[in-house]
């Protein structure tokens, strides 16, 4: 039988209950958006995502997720809710379920996950869109305006997009490091024993829709990676590991940046590569790993290139600025001089082009 995509996504959006959770963003009076997003304030992956539909001026309706990791007497997160949730299954097209955790949260290495967010919804060519790294590239193909991933950069755009996925965001954010937690307190005591709370509200769905072995698949393997990812931040190896390939990963873009003397990942052309580094730098000076450039030795030009990048207006509403987006952090100071630092870079770039 045919599946009604509108009727899905309706009842995706039903599932979200309260009218402040869903708004028009950025369309023409009366106009509906053709992308139905799904995402959640905090979220790194949502925060690409956005970043893109505020950089490209896309249109969207938003529904914002409460992903209700933190309160210890949260309800049940949004993004587990079986109409959210089927809308997701959509795009497994039979692919593999989550079945593990590495610290990362790429589907190339975890498998997808149908209970996160994330989503994108098509009403044009009713197609549900999941991962962030597929969802802003997809976003960019189907609409007009300046291409951030142009055709003669695809190849190492999409090198530089696999380099982001693959680092351990999520990994760092719910486990501390060995070496001394730096994680924002409030974000951090909320944390802990989350993996329980995400089990225990998964357990309970599979209790309520006993007669549905799709939801019943979908949780038991949400299950099974919260299992993994529970003893990933448990073992002091892991974290270790984890923080030296966040080491790594800071010192890649320096590498990147040493070939060439733009002021952008790529070049001159600010890009996806931008995107996704901008909201990796970002969510690591906020857990407290600016120290990784910052010491001005280490990697050098991730340090001038993170002023230019966390000041572009689009990030900055996107992500900085965007309401819930950033919780408090010791580590975030005032955001006034990255504006400062992208003036100086547009003027040395038409100095360029000028001469
Ligand atoms: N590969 C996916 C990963 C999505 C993901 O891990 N989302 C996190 C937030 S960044 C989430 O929704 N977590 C909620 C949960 O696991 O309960 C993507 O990039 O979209």
């Amino acid at each position: 039988m045919a599946i009604d995509f509108s009727a899905l996504v309706e009842r995706a959006n039903a599932a979200l209950e309260a009218p402040e959770q869903h708004s028009i963003i950025g369309a023409r009076d009366g106009q509906s958006p053709r992308f139905d997003v799904y995402h959640a304030p905090f979220s790194v992956c949502s925060h690409k995502v956005r970043a893109v539909l505020v950089e490209k001026q896309i249109p969207f309706t938003s529904h914002d997720i409460r992903m209700n990791l933190v309160a210890h007497d949260a309800p049940c997160p949004d993004n587990y809710k079986p109409g959210y949730v089927r809308l997701r299954l959509q795009a497994a097209a039979g692919g593999a379920l989550v079945h593990g955790f590495t610290g990362q949260s790429s589907v190339a290495s975890e498998g997808l996950d149908p209970c996160v967010v994330p989503t994108l919804a098509d009403r044009e060519k009713e197609q549900v869109v999941v991962d962030s790294a597929k969802i802003c590239t997809y976003l960019d193909q189907e609409t007009d305006g300046t291409p951030l991933i142009p055709a003669d950069l695809a190849d190492a755009i999409a090198a530089q997009i696999a380099l982001i996925d693959e680092a351990p965001h999520v990994g760092i954010l719910y486990g501390a490091s060995p070496s001394g937690d730096q994680r924002p307190e409030r974000v951090a005591a909320g944390l802990s024993g989350v993996h329980d709370r995400k089990i225990k509200h998964l357990q309970a769905l599979i209790a309520a829709h006993s007669d549905a072995p799709d939801l019943i698949a979908a949780y038991t393997a949400k299950i099974a990676k919260e299992k993994s990812a529970k003893s990933f931040i448990q073992e002091a190896d892991t974290m270790v590991d984890a923080h030296a390939r966040m080491k790594d990963h800071v010192i890649a873009l320096d590498n990147q940046l040493k070939t060439h003397d733009g002021p952008w990942a790529m070049g001159e052309a600010y890009t996806m590569a931008d995107i996704m580094w901008s909201v990796s730098l970002f969510r690591l000076k906020w857990i407290g790993l600016g120290r990784l450039w910052e010491d001005g030795d280490s990697a050098p030009r991730v340090n001038a290139y993170t002023a230019r990048a966390f000041s572009r207006p689009a990030f900055q509403k996107s992500v900085i600025n965007w309401p819930k987006s950033t919780p408090p952090s010791k580590h975030i100071e005032d955001t006034a001089p990255y504006a400062q630092a992208l003036h100086e870079t547009w003027r040395a770039i038409a100095a360029r082009k000028a001469s």
